[in-house]
């Protein structure tokens, strides 16, 4: 097998969008940022809704192919719950759940948002209809938290990102470690946002939860550049040893996928690309992902590729940057 290059990697769908706010079966104003599960063989997809006063909730949809003939549920399936949870005022945002065979569930883990900030909430599911919340895990300014399946030395890990307040220093992907789901320490920065010219300068986070594999935790996330025409959110690739997700394999330098296609480039917040999960069917890895905060789009890549690829990438981040 040839060396596959970034371009190659990830096929997009040809019939994206694959979800449209026009086609939703509520008044909306854009569908985006979808988590992703295999239900008894279906895809699930539980889709950030943001409805027309601009706070979101979220929507399961289903799909047999994982691509066609999706069946969005008629109502809100999640929606905030202010009253209990004055931390979601604002809605719920950009959810990312994992499969946890010891709980006989999913955990959902999600932005909560208030005038608080937005900060980390969890909840498990066990048929994405009923869902029980634990509340806030991680406080305010987090992100882009994604649990792995597993616990490591008895302890679960938590993937998220905080914001410094500090101005200048970058935002980081930080592991943390819970044994019980609640209450988490031994918090350590894990990937740093590379600096200056780098497509993942100042600002990264994981996208959809760890996939374990053969050669370890296999970790998409987003970096963001920021230029006098605002941002772009394009994703790139890292391997974490599969006993001890601390150390990283592999991460690599260039991104694998950017925005491109006309739904990328326009809607409401344009050059966004922004899975929140992925599913394998076989060695099928499929990535949902929310284009321009407005529709969501798929697309396929090899795993063995997807492997065989960031294999070939850097070991060492220091040399490029990544923490200095
Ligand atoms: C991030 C998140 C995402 C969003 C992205 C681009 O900060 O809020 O929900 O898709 O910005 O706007």
């Amino acid at each position: 097998m040839g060396e596959k290059t970034y371009a190659e990697l990830f096929r997009r769908y040809e019939g994206n969008p694959i979800l449209r706010p026009e086609e939703w079966p509520y008044p909306v104003n854009a569908v985006f940022n979808p988590a992703a599960a295999l239900v008894d063989g279906e895809t699930v997809l539980l889709v950030r809704v943001e409805d027309r006063s601009g706070k979101s909730h979220l929507t399961a949809a289903r799909s047999r192919d994982g691509l066609t003939g999706w069946r969005v549920d008629p109502e809100p399936t999640l929606l905030p719950d202010p009253e209990n949870h004055p931390e979601e005022i604002w809605g719920i945002e950009d959810p990312r759940v994992t499969r946890i065979e010891e709980l006989g569930a999913w955990a959902v883990v999600y932005t909560a948002y208030s005038r608080g900030g937005p900060l980390v909430s969890l909840a498990t599911t066990k048929d994405f209809r009923r869902f029980h919340r634990y509340g806030p895990i991680f406080p305010p300014e987090d992100k882009d938290a994604a649990l792995f399946p597993v616990r490591f030395g008895g302890r679960w890990a938590m993937l998220h990102r905080p914001v410094p307040a500090f101005a200048g220093v970058g935002a980081h992907v930080w592991l943390s470690r819970s044994p019980d789901l609640r209450h988490w320490g031994d918090h350590r920065v894990l990937l740093w946002a590379r600096r200056g010219a780098w497509w993942d300068a100042d600002k990264i986070g994981v996208s959809p939860p760890p996939l374990e594999t053969e050669e370890g935790w296999l970790v998409l996330y987003h970096g963001v550049r920021t230029s006098v025409s605002g941002a772009i959110y394009r994703l790139g690739l890292a391997l974490l040893d599969r006993d001890e997700p601390r150390r990283i394999l592999h991460r690599s330098d260039e991104w694998v996928l950017g925005p491109k296609e006309w739904y990328e480039l326009q809607g409401d917040v344009e050059h966004v690309v922004f899975p929140c999960g992925w599913t394998l069917r076989g060695r099928t890895l499929t990535l949902y992902y929310g284009a321009s905060d407005t529709c969501v789009a798929a697309a396929t890549a090899d795993l063995d590729e997807v492997l065989a690829y960031v294999k070939t990438r850097p070991r060492d981040m220091r040399r490029q940057g990544g923490s200095g």
